[in-house]
């Protein structure tokens, strides 16, 4: 395993606390940013420093010698283009630059919302045409294009993770497809960082969940398997739906219906 730093950028969010709790338990050395204070006390082995992604020159400071950079930073829900503009487009720049510099492997938060215009009706392989739902979804192709592009011209290695939903526990009858336990991210991102070799991988950010619309994808290369399930929760929230047709009838829910204007 590299013994090399590890750079978490979105690390005062949602996931990136929960990171930095499970991979500073494992024994990584961690640099955090975010824009964000960090809201924990730090822990052991865990420095961090305020930074804003549209920073390129901070970005690659933070990177020095780092192995792996975990890019959690960035807008994470749908938000009008030019916020997400500079964060997650700009900022990816920045991020692959700097795995560039150093020779770090990346592994990009993707959505499933890259994908969300595909039918709930639809199961996809990992190699599906992409189908954002949104600015923050194309945000999220367009990050996995860069890893393919850095992949192709400079050998950078990238895992994307479509994170399905990943909270505390599903809350309604679409997480029960897509709901990623915290416990499950926190094993996946370990595996990103010690596989021997992952090229650009895809992998579907969702626990053992029996309603997946989602099949085949590059999890072998790590030796990933997920344990926990939202199978154990249908029965509270399978009459739990939206009521709004075009919010069920797609895999990014919610985020298809905002702002939805096309004509039936
Ligand atoms: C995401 O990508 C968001 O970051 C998260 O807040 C949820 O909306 C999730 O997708 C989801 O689709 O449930």
């Amino acid at each position: 395993m590299s013994t090399k730093p590890v750079l978490l950028t979105g690390a005062s969010g949602a996931l990136g606390r929960q990171l930095t709790r499970a991979l500073a338990a494992k024994g990584f050395a961690l640099r955090l940013t975010d824009i964000a204070p960090f809201p924990d006390p730090l822990p052991a082995g865990a420095v961090f420093t305020k930074a804003d992604l549209n920073d390129g020159v901070t970005i690659l400071r933070l990177a020095e010698g780092c192995g792996t950079i975990l890019h959690f930073g960035g807008v994470s829900v749908e938000r009008p283009f030019e916020e997400v503009l500079g964060p997650n487009i700009r900022g990816l720049y920045h991020v692959y630059e700097a795995a560039r510099r150093e020779g770090a492997r990346v592994v990009f938060a993707s959505s499933n919302h890259s994908i969300g215009f595909h039918e709930r009706t639809e199961t996809l392989d990992a190699d599906c045409s992409f189908m954002p739902d949104g600015y923050y979804g194309l945000s999220k192709a367009y990050g996995e294009l860069m890893g393919g592009l850095y992949w192709h011209k400079h050998g950078v290695e990238s895992v994307f993770i479509r994170i399905g939903s990943s909270f505390p526990e599903p809350v309604d009858a679409r997480m029960l497809s897509t709901w990623l336990s915290y416990a499950d991210l926190a094993r996946l991102v370990e595996a990103c960082i010690t596989a021997e070799a992952t090229g650009t991988s895809v992998i579907w950010g969702s626990s053992a969940n029996a309603r997946t619309w989602w099949r085949k994808d590059d999890r072998e290369k790590l030796g990933w398997v997920p344990k926990d399930t939202a199978d154990v929760f249908a029965g509270q929230l399978s009459g739990k739906l939206s009521g709004d047709p075009v919010v069920e009838r797609y895999q990014g829910g919610a985020y298809c219906g905002m702002e939805y204007t096309r004509k039936a």
